[in-house]
């Protein structure tokens, strides 16, 4: 019997979803911890809200004194910390509060960590963004990966870099168990629907069911993304906390593609071309964008042993089927 508690925040969010999910099949008391909102946004969690070893607890990153009481009542075996303003988009309209969540609300966490509960094992949601436009060159391929330059292009991008040297430091000066996971772009049927994956996919449902929608409006498509599944992302969380020592690890699948390749691919699963039914709206551009996103996940696989099992088809067939079902 597993008797580990862990804190999880963002639980209502894609990947704290999943993890909580992976955390009770592994015998975890999991405390899931949620912003409060004025409607119910625990949809990703309804099926187990009422499992005898989960706890929904409301906290809020930006309330350090929540924060500090929260870590100090459960001192946590392991807390993950997926709590996050987390589109890049909005992070250029909402620079400052995604800052406050993003930076600020990591210090909070690791404040109490270090006060409170200096055994708790904490795992800190880091992002390919933190890259920017940098990559490495090896064979003639453009990748990123653990020794990458890191030079951020979005307010998203700074926070999270924050956050990353933030990390580093608990680690070195404090001696804290806290790592930081550089996961690249993971997608699933539970993704935000102003992502740019589910907001083809789910378009793709309602277009199905009513042929005479409007086109859909889109930004950039010609960036490249690594794009994973999120469930196999979890697991590399959870590995990094039961690893011998500490470590920052890329997470990602090694193959990259274009926002064009995911709509073809989408489109064409249902028999359609996307030339027929998309529109590029200038206003959906970003003042900055990341172009080309690659990783490289050796290290991960090697001392982590983490493999995805889901393969850029899997996920997209996945998505599009997922919507259609439930459309
Ligand atoms: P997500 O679906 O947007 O979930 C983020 C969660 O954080 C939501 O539950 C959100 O609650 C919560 N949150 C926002 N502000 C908060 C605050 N002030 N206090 C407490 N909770 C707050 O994001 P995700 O895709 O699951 O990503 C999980 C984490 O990984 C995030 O930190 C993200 O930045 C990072 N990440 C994601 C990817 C990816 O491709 N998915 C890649 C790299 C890193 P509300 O519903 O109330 O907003
Ligand atoms: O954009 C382009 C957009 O918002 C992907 C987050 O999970 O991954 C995610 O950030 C690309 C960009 O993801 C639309 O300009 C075109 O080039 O789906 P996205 P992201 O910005 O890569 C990283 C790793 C994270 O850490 C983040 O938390 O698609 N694009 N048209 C569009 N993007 C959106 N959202 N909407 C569009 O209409």
């Amino acid at each position: 019997m597993n008797t580990k508690t862990a804190l999880v925040t963002g639980v209502t969010g894609q990947d704290g979803s999943y993890l909580a999910e992976l955390l009770l099949g592994l015998d975890y008391k999991v405390v899931g911890l949620y912003r409060r909102s004025s409607t119910q946004n625990t949809h990703r969690i309804s099926h187990y809200l009422h499992h005898k070893n989960f706890t929904l607890t409301e906290l809020d990153l930006t309330d350090p004194s929540g924060v500090l009481s929260t870590i100090e009542h459960y001192r946590p075996d392991e807390l993950y910390n997926l709590g996050a303003q987390s589109h890049v988009g909005t992070s250029f309209s909402q620079p400052t509060t995604t800052f406050e969540i993003d930076a600020v609300g990591v210090i909070n966490v690791l404040e109490a960590i270090r006060h409170y509960s200096p055994k708790t094992k904490f795992y800190q949601a880091g992002t390919s963004e933190m890259f920017g436009r940098n990559y490495t060159i090896k064979n003639g391929e453009k990748y990123q990966d653990e020794n990458t330059p890191m030079l951020p292009q979005s307010p998203y991008g700074v926070a999270k870099l924050a956050s990353y040297h933030m990390v580093q430091i608990y680690r070195q000066a404090y001696g804290l168990y806290c790592c930081c996971g550089i996961l690249f772009n993971h997608e699933s049927p539970r993704r935000g629907e102003n992502f740019v994956t589910r907001k083809i996919t789910k378009y793709i449902a309602n277009l199905l069911k009513d042929k005479t929608i409007d086109k859909l409006k889109l930004g950039n498509i010609s960036s490249y993304r690594d794009w994973g599944h999120a469930q196999d992302y979890v697991k590399a969380m959870y590995l990094m906390l039961q690893n011998d020592q500490p470590k920052d690890y890329v997470i990602a699948t090694g193959e990259t593609h274009s926002v064009q390749d995911f709509l073809d691919k989408a489109f064409k699963s249902v028999q359609l071309d996307y030339n027929n039914h998309v529109e590029i709206d200038s206003t959906l551009f970003r003042p900055a964008e990341v172009d080309y996103l690659k990783g490289d996940p050796s290290l991960a696989k090697l001392e982590l042993k983490w493999n995805p099992e889901y393969s850029f088809n899997d996920l997209v067939k996945n998505m599009v089927d997922s919507d259609c079902a439930n459309a």
